[in-house]
C-alpha cells in the first residue's frame, strides 16, 4: 500500500493562537501538515481539483561520506532516497501520505541525494522532475512519468540532457510551452559549473567576490514530450530596481536556490531563497525568461536552515507551501507547512512564520 491516511494531518493550523511555541520562544504560524513523516521542499500543484504537494523525503542519519569528490560544506546532511506526495482536497483539508512515489533504485543513473522535486501534467501523464548525484557526484536532474499524480513514477534511463545543478521548478505558460527552472548554489553546486563542465574540484561554496554578479537561476524552454531541454539553458537575469544584476555580496536579495515561478495578471512571479540569508523572496518579470526585478520579501527566516517553497491559487485565495524544522529541531529533518498568502495590490504582503 503506498498511502495512507495521516490521522495527525486534519488539523492545518493557520491560527497563530493554536501554535505552540518555536525555540524562540514565539508560537509558529502554522502546524506541521502531516507529523507521520519528514517532508520538505514542497512543490504544490492542483491536479484535477485536488491538491497535491510533491515533497522531499528528509531522513535520519549521519551525514554522507566525505570522500573526494564530495566535501564536507556540499549538503552532505541531506541523504534523501526517495520522494512524498502529500494531497488534500482543499487548503486545511485532510491531508493523505503517498510514500516512496519514486525511489534512488529505481533511477538508473543517480548514486545518492534525490533533492527537491516537482510536477507538471500534460496530456494524460504526470512528470516527476528530480535533481540527484551521478556516479560522478555531479547533480543532475532526471524525469519520470506516471499515469497518476501519486505514481508510481517511472523514471527515465539518463537524466535531462544538458541538465545540472538542483531544484528543477516546471512552469507551463497559458500558450503550453513548459519552462523548467532551475540552480542552487554551494551543495546544489551550481558555482562547479564551467563552460558547460562539471568539476568536482570547483569551489564548495560561492566564489564571487561580493562586487561580482551573482549566479542566476537557470531556465530552459522544454520540448513537446516534456522530456528535454529544447535549448540551451539561460540565466533567468534578476535586478534591481534600477535594472542593473544583482551582485553576489547582496545575500538579502540574490539567488540561492529553490526557485518557483507564478504567473498573475500577465506578470511572472519568480520567487527564490537567499539562503544564507535564509529569506523566501520574489521578483517580477514580462516573460518567463526575464529579467525579473526583485520586489520583496515573502517570508521570514524559518526555524532550520533552508527556505524552500511554493504558492498555489485554490478557489480565488493564495496559499504558501514551506518548510520548517519544528517537528525534529534538526536542519536536514523538515516538515511542510501550509499559509495563506495575501495580496495588497500587486506585491506579497510579508509572512512571518511565528506569531507574538
Ligand atoms: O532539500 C535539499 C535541499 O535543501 C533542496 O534542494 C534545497 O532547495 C534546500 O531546501
Amino acid at each position: 500500500m503506498r498511502w495512507i491516511v495521516a490521522a495527525a494531518a486534519l488539523i492545518v493550523s493557520v491560527s497563530p493562537a493554536a501554535a505552540q511555541r518555536a525555540p524562540n520562544g514565539r508560537p509558529y504560524l502554522s502546524q506541521p501538515l502531516v507529523t507521520s513523516t519528514y517532508s520538505a521542499d514542497p512543490a504544490a500543484h492542483i491536479f484535477g481539483g485536488r491538491i497535491y504537494v510533491y515533497a522531499s523525503h528528509d531522513v535520519p542519519g549521519p551525514p554522507l561520506s566525505d570522500e573526494p569528490p564530495f566535501q564536507k560544506s556540499e549538503g552532505n546532511s541531506f541523504r534523501m532516497t526517495d520522494f512524498v506526495v502529500l494531497s488534500m482536497d482543499r487548503p486545511g483539508g485532510p491531508v493523505t501520505v503517498h510514500s516512496n512515489i519514486l525511489d534512488i533504485g529505481q533511477v538508473p543513473w543517480a548514486s545518492r541525494q534525490m533533492w527537491a522535486p516537482d510536477a507538471a501534467y500534460r496530456q494524460g501523464t504526470y512528470y516527476l522532475y528530480f535533481p540527484a548525484k551521478d556516479r560522478a557526484g555531479a547533480f543532475r536532474i532526471g524525469v519520470a512519468t506516471s499515469t497518476s499524480p501519486t505514481g508510481p513514477f517511472t523514471a527515465r534511463p539518463e537524466p535531462i540532457k544538458g541538465s545540472y545543478s538542483i531544484d528543477p521548478a516546471a512552469f507551463i505558460d497559458d500558450d503550453g510551452t513548459a519552462y523548467l527552472y532551475f540552480g542552487g548554489l554551494n551543495g546544489g553546486q551550481l558555482q562547479k559549473w564551467r563552460d558547460g563542465a562539471f568539476d568536482p574540484d570547483g569551489p564548495p561554496a560561492d566564489p564571487r567576490g561580493k562586487r561580482d554578479r551573482a549566479f542566476m537561476p537557470r531556465v530552459a524552454r522544454l520540448t513537446a514530450d516534456m522530456l528535454e531541454f529544447a535549448e540551451a539553458p539561460r540565466e533567468a537575469m534578476i535586478v534591481d530596481e534600477k535594472g542593473k544584476p544583482l551582485l553576489a555580496g547582496d545575500e538579502a536579495r540574490r539567488f540561492f536556490e529553490g526557485s518557483w515561478m507564478n504567473k498573475l495578471g500577465g506578470k511572472y512571479v519568480l520567487t527564490y531563497s537567499t539562503g544564507t540569508t535564509h529569506l523566501l523572496v520574489y521578483a517580477v518579470g514580462d516573460t518567463p525568461y526575464g529579467p525579473f526585478t526583485y520586489k520583496g520579501v515573502v517570508l521570514k527566516p524559518v526555524e532550520g536552515w533552508t527556505t524552500h517553497a511554493s504558492m498555489i491559487r485554490f478557489d480565488g485565495r493564495w496559499w504558501l507551501f514551506y518548510a520548517d524544522s519544528q517537528m525534529s529541531g534538526q536542519t536536514p529533518l523538515r516538515n511542510v507547512k501550509l499559509t495563506e498568502l495575501f495580496w495588497d495590490g500587486d506585491a506579497i504582503r510579508t509572512i512571518d512564520p511565528f506569531g507574538k
